[in-house]
């Protein structure tokens, strides 16, 4: 998007002053984010891709139960809530596109990659804690804003409808991908498993924990977590399953040279102790017992998710040829077996 793009109203609404310059921040696969420099101030300014999230209000009403009950209960803790419009909201619809505006914390930044376990150790801190203090919050209050989305039983059946609809061409092509989903269908029976635990609790989860969602500081501290369009109901692997499917690898999901998948054992222990940090007087003993085999969770769904798409024609994930759903799929399947080959990790 251009300067001439952006809704004129936004301006009027907001009451920005005179704006400088608007840069594409890239690297999500799903939202249109933008940084906008004004004259006075630097803002964060997002559409909100509406075929993922096909209702954003609810989003809104969550993002303000959120401030809220930290403005309550924690006021000193950073949440990055969206600023209101000069009408008090929070969203704002133009013609059938939904936008925010969010305020650009000084002297904080974003990496794509991580640069050190460092790093690893400080985002997990920064989640774990966001969900260790939302503990006395009434989850259910707190909306699905995607129904099933880290459902391990449901993305396993969504790619069988996908592989029943799919062409012959798709389905040679993934037919190897194929075997090794069957082969690890055990990790949809243990997740079946752990959510029907009584001490398996549902708790407010972020469910988007990879590292461009932490805000760190000159001295790459953590300072804050953001992008809470996911966050609703979950269980205790979703997040630590995230980081690890992300952070423990030295190459991302979009790595075609898979001799170049590995896990690296100081990015474990660092997320490992990170996480607990906040998490270790919240969790059961049961989750924390099993809080290792969250990798795999989510590693398997996301390679499904993937394949999936793959299948479907690429549909969710942004593409910029048609085989790199596939590959993302196989990517991850690599990763989730060098995962399980981890005895420092089990
Ligand atoms: C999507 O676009 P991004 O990085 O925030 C997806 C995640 C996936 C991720 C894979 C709403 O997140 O669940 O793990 O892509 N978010 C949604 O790169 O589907
Ligand atoms: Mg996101």
């Amino acid at each position: 998007m251009s300067t001439i793009e952006l809704p004129i109203q936004i301006q009027l609404l907001y009451q920005l002053p005179e704006i400088k310059s608007i840069e594409v921040l890239s690297g999500g696969l799903i939202n249109y984010t933008y940084k906008i420099t004004t004259v006075e101030q630097e803002y964060i300014f997002q559409k909100i891709n509406t075929n993922v999230f096909p209702q954003p209000e609810k989003i809104d009403e969550n993002l303000r139960l959120l401030a809220q009950f930290f403005h309550d209960y924690f006021p000193q803790y950073l949440f990055v809530a969206p600023i209101a419009t000069i009408q008090q909201k929070t969203i704002i619809e133009i013609e059938g596109n939904y936008y925010r505006l969010f305020p650009f914390i000084k002297g904080t930044h974003t990496n794509s990659i991580l640069l050190s376990s460092n790093e690893a150790y400080e985002a997990a801190k920064q989640f774990g804690q966001f969900t260790a203090l939302l503990a006395t919050f009434p989850v259910n209050k707190c909306h699905v804003s995607i129904p099933f989305f880290h459902h391990l039983s449901f993305r396993y059946w969504q790619m069988q409808l996908a592989w029943q609809n799919a062409n012959t061409a798709k389905k040679k092509a993934a037919t190897a991908l194929m075997q090794k989903v069957v082969d690890n269908y055990k990790i949809v029976q243990q997740f079946n498993d752990f959510i029907h635990k009584n001490n398996c609790i549902q708790r407010v989860m972020h469910h988007d924990a990879k590292i461009s969602n932490v805000l760190l500081n000159e001295r790459n501290e953590g300072v804050a977590v953001i992008d809470f369009d996911t966050t609703m109901p979950g269980y205790f692997f979703s997040d630590m399953g995230d980081m690890m499917r992300t952070y423990l690898c030295p190459v991302s999901e979009e790595e075609t040279d898979f001799s170049l998948i590995e896990v690296r054992k100081e990015y474990w222990q660092a997320i490992y102790e990170g996480y607990l940090e906040h998490m270790d007087v919240v969790l059961t003993s049961f989750e924390k017992e099993h809080l290792m085999y969250s990798g795999q969770i989510i590693t398997y769904m996301q390679a499904l998710r993937f394949l999936t798409d793959y299948l479907q024609n690429n549909q969710y994930y942004a593409c910029a040829y048609p085989e790199q759903n596939l590959n993302r799929a196989i990517n991850q399947f690599h990763l989730l077996e060098k995962m399980q080959l981890q005895s420092f990790i089990f």
